[in-house]
C-alpha cells in the first residue's frame, strides 16, 4: 500500500489525497512535523533531498516527491488523464503553469497571511506576489469562460492541481468574486465523484 507523507493543510499534499481518493487507491497518511523541521532530517530526507512534503512512498525502496509528479504517476491510464498525446501535453501545460505562475503567488500569500505569527513582516513580499497571483487567476478565468474543465472539457489532474490552492485563495486575500468563471469551475470540481475537501 502507498504511504503519503504530508501536512494536512498544505494544498500540495491535498492534491495527492484528492487524486488517491477519486481513483479509489488505498493509502496511509503520515503527518510530517514540518514546523519542527522533520523534513530536514533522516529518514524523511532520504525520500526527498529537497526536504518538502508531499512524498508518496511507493515501496520499501521507491519514493516520489513533488505533488504534480505524484499526480502524474497516480493518474496514468486512469480517467484523470486523457489518452491523446496533445491532451496529455496540455495537462502538463497546466501542471507547469500551476507550479510556476500560480502556486508561488497564491499558496505563499495564503501561507504568510494565515499560518505565520506576524503576517505584517511579509508585507513587501505579499505586495510583490499579489499582482502575479491576480494574473494567474485572470488567465484561469479567461480559459474557464470557454471550457468546463482545463483540458478537453474533461476533469483531469490539471483541475486537481489548480483546484488545490485556488479554492483557498481567499485565505490569502484574493477575491474570487472577481473571477466568476473560476468560481463556477470550483463548484463543478466539488461535484465530481469521490470529491473530498481539504479538511478531510
Ligand atoms: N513543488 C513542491 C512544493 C512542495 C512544498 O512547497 N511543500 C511545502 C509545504 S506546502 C513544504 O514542505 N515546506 C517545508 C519546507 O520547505 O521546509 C510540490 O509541488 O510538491
Amino acid at each position: 500500500m502507498y504511504t503519503l507523507y504530508e501536512m494536512a493543510l498544505s494544498g500540495n499534499c491535498y492534491k495527492c489525497r484528492l487524486a488517491l481518493q477519486q481513483l479509489g487507491i488505498p493509502y496511509e497518511r503520515v503527518a510530517v512535523d514540518v514546523s519542527g523541521g522533520e523534513q530536514y532530517r533522516a529518514p524523511f530526507r532520504q525520500m526527498n533531498l529537497n526536504s518538502k512534503v508531499p512524498v508518496l512512498k511507493i515501496s520499501e525502496t521507491e519514493a516520489l516527491p513533488e505533488s504534480n509528479a505524484i499526480l502524474f504517476f497516480l493518474a496514468e491510464r486512469s480517467r484523470l488523464m486523457p489518452q491523446a498525446s496533445l491532451a496529455r501535453a496540455q495537462v502538463m501545460q497546466w501542471l507547469f503553469f500551476e507550479q510556476y505562475s500560480h502556486e508561488p503567488y497564491i499558496a505563499t500569500v495564503r501561507f504568510w497571511k494565515k499560518f505565520t505569527a506576524n503576517p505584517d513582516a511579509y508585507r513587501a513580499d505579499i505586495a510583490r506576489c499579489m499582482p502575479k497571483g491576480e494574473k494567474a487567476l485572470a488567465v484561469m478565468n479567461e480559459h474557464l469562460g470557454q471550457h468546463i474543465f482545463f483540458v478537453d472539457n474533461q476533469y483531469s489532474i490539471a483541475d486537481i492541481a489548480l483546484y488545490a490552492y485556488t479554492h483557498v485563495a481567499e485565505e490569502g486575500g484574493y477575491q474570487l468574486s472577481r473571477y466568476p468563471a473560476v468560481q463556477a469551475w470550483l463548484r463543478r470540481v466539488e461535484q465530481t465523484p469521490g470529491f473530498v475537501p481539504i479538511t478531510a
